[in-house]
């Protein structure tokens, strides 16, 4: 069985080669607030569509999904998506309450505070990962009428196809008759752009990456030197996908105590931090079918960049 805590995590796959880290790890306090500060930036276009699609859509989104009286939405982030959803006056009147998974005790905080301002129901927040709490929140109250669960931000891109698989199907079998899931894709586009939006000219997307080194220095007593690493950003056009990368810029040693874990790291040596997953639509119609859901509708962006997919099980 493998060891799902954080030390157990970063034992595993530092273990692997080539060496990785888990992408969860990223999202400390300040790993949090870098990812919030990537979504404002011109070069990562992705948050911007997803808001656009969100804004014009909502209502047709919100009564193909046949208005439903519960959102849980898994990785909320800092609420402004569910916030801008429950903005449109037909939505927030059906919706009694909303759920909220995340690993990140300070997104959730985030979150509920900011749809407390302007949502009259109750707000229930999960801290755990998506599968736990997406287990726990579907499994009270099922007499509340229809869920809809939301998976934006092109948070399924950071999934491997069989990860994305067993992922969608787990969220497939919540799914009585007649709930949904509203999930977000980026979409494959030219290199140059995808590079830009994974490693920027002001270097966000780079401190994003290394603050997991910090992050782990602070939570694991890690002795990772930050300064000794770089940012490198790929696209993978085999596997279509981004990778994000940290080089050791020279030969060091670094230890992990709580990790029980020491490793020599050859100079410019990677550790792989992420990947993100872009899709076709005819590959993530497949993927969705692929779990057991089918499509009710779909929303492309004016460019053809973005995709918002509403999905029920078969
Ligand atoms: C959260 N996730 C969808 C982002 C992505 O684009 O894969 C995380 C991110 N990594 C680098 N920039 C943003």
């Amino acid at each position: 069985v493998q060891d799902t805590t954080l030390a157990g995590d970063v034992r595993h796959y530092l273990s692997q080669a080539p060496r990785q880290l888990p992408s969860r790890a990223l999202y400390d306090t300040l790993g949090s607030l870098l990812f919030d500060a990537i979504c404002e930036l011109p070069w990562y276009p992705l948050t911007r569509a997803e808001r656009r699609l969100l804004q014009m859509h909502r209502r047709a989104i919100f009564e193909s999904a046949q208005q439903p009286r519960r959102l849980i939405e898994l990785g909320p982030g800092n609420g402004s998506k569910l916030t801008q959803l429950l903005a449109e006056p037909s939505v927030s009147h059906h919706v009694r309450q909303v759920d909220l998974v995340d690993v990140s005790a300070s997104a959730l905080r985030e979150a509920a505070r900011r749809l407390q301002e302007t949502f009259a129901g109750s707000i229930v927040t999960h801290e755990a990962r998506y599968e736990d709490g997406l287990r726990k929140a579907a499994s009270t109250d099922r007499t509340a009428g229809r869920k809809m669960v939301l998976f934006l931000g092109s948070n399924i891109g950071n999934f491997d196809l069989p990860g994305a698989t067993t992922f969608l199907r787990g969220v497939c079998d919540t799914l009585g008759a007649g709930d949904a899931l509203l999930i977000g894709a980026d979409l494959v586009k030219p290199e140059h752009e995808l590079q830009l939006a994974y490693d920027d000219p002001l270097g966000v997307t780079a401190a994003f990456n290394l603050n997991l080194l910090l992050h782990l220095n602070i939570a694991l007593g890690a002795t990772f030197d930050v300064a000794a690493f770089s940012h490198k950003a790929v696209w993978n056009a085999t596997e279509s996908r981004v990778e994000m990368h940290l080089v050791s810029r020279r030969e060091q040693v670094v230890d992990i105590p709580a990790a029980g874990l020491s490793i020599t790291l050859r100079k410019d040596e990677t550790i792989w931090t992420e990947s993100s997953y872009k899709y076709t639509p005819q590959a993530f119609e497949h993927l969705l079918n692929t779990a057991g859901l089918t499509a009710i509708q779909s929303w492309f962006d004016a460019e053809g960049r973005f995709l918002l997919v509403l999905a029920g099980a078969r």
